[in-house]
């Protein structure tokens, strides 16, 4: 099949899609220089998207991150899917959504829908699953829909895979070292040498403590076990407040900054530790994978539960990206220190 590329458009934001993965390939803006910068890492040849083994901006699923030794427990029933990472099913498996064709419907200027049909067993998965995904562009914000059917018992857990670098991806510093972040999270998970989800650790007193404001720079300058467990940098999930801002990454370089709200109770935060294996550079880009804390975790106290589906529940989600310009004359701008890397 051809890939095709759309594209919506305004007067702050163009974003392109393609049909393939539902993948988003290009978030422009204009920065402080009122030069354009593409914010997420991108494939220059189309084709090479087939491949994509990074997942650049696609949508992942039935289920984003890992299933210990891919064994999907739904209700005491027992299905194998494919162990597509080590012993582990990563991102559902070999073949999953993100490298399928997607049905486009209801192109307009500012929004486009993908709709896929994924049937009971694809992937090992059970249920027969209609899924749909809105991307909805509003001034500068772009919205992303998630909504699934399913005709019996399942478990779901969608996300879209960007990796986002505020610098733009063409001149400007390559790693996102000179980005801060701000994340809104007092728990997160620690993971067992699989990369497992294993126990709920607070961030307090850790370098995963981005409550006030952290330059990444600094962050990956820190030694931590759990840092370098994953080669070194994040691959880890946080617990978030839903629906309210959890996260600000900003650039003093380019002045972009970038915020996010989710209805999801946790963003796996991934900082493309392994991008050298496709000729990118490590730490090129940063994902805020918006989702359930992977593995069908649940944890009382936190009040996780994993979202099954039957034919009588849907599955409904959103993630919003918010871009804007930092205000230079504000006093907390990290310029001093941006000029200084
Ligand atoms: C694994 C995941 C990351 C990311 C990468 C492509 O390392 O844990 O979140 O999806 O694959």
């Amino acid at each position: 099949m051809k890939i095709k590329s759309y594209i919506l458009k305004n007067d702050f934001l163009e974003v392109e899609l393609l049909n393939l993965g539902a993948i988003i390939r290009k978030v422009e803006m204009k920065d402080k220089n009122g030069i354009l910068r593409n914010m997420v890492l991108s494939y220059e040849n189309i084709e090479d998207y087939r491949e994509n083994s990074a997942y650049f901006g696609a949508i992942i699923g039935r289920t984003a991150g890992r299933i210990k030794k891919g064994l999907l427990n739904i209700n005491g029933k027992k299905y194998q899917l494919d162990k597509n990472n080590g012993e582990n099913n990563l991102h559902g498996g070999y073949n999953s959504l993100s490298h399928k064709f997607w049905n486009v419907k209801n192109i307009s200027k500012n929004s486009i829908s993908f709709e896929i049909f994924s049937k009971d067993l694809e992937n090992f998965f059970p249920a027969n699953v209609k899924i749909r995904v809105d991307y909805i562009l509003d001034k500068n914000e772009l919205l992303i829909k998630y909504f699934a059917s399913a005709d019996k018992l399942t478990y779901i857990n969608l996300t879209n895979h960007s990796y986002f670098n505020l610098n733009g991806t063409k001149n400007l510093e390559k790693k996102i070292y000179n980005h801060s972040l701000t994340l809104k999270s007092d728990y997160m998970l620690f993971l067992d040498s699989n990369y497992i989800p294993k126990y709920v650790k607070s961030t307090g007193n850790t370098i995963f403590d981005f409550k006030n404001k952290k330059l990444l720079q600094n962050f990956f300058s820190e030694k931590d076990e759990q840092k370098k467990l994953v080669n070194n940098g994040l691959d880890h999930p946080f617990i978030i407040e839903k629906n309210k801002k959890f996260m600000k990454l900003e650039s003093c370089e380019s002045g972009i900054f970038l915020e996010m709200i989710t209805d999801n109770p946790a963003v796996v935060i991934y900082t493309g530790n392994f991008l050298s294996d496709i000729d990118f550079e490590n730490h090129s880009g940063i994902c805020f994978e918006t989702q359930e804390v992977p593995n069908l975790f649940y944890n009382k106290a936190l009040k996780i539960y994993p979202s099954f589906v039957d034919e009588n529940k849907n599955y409904e989600r959103y993630t919003k990206f918010i871009f804007n310009l930092i205000n230079y004359y504000e006093k907390n701008c990290m310029s001093d220190i941006c000029f200084s890397l």
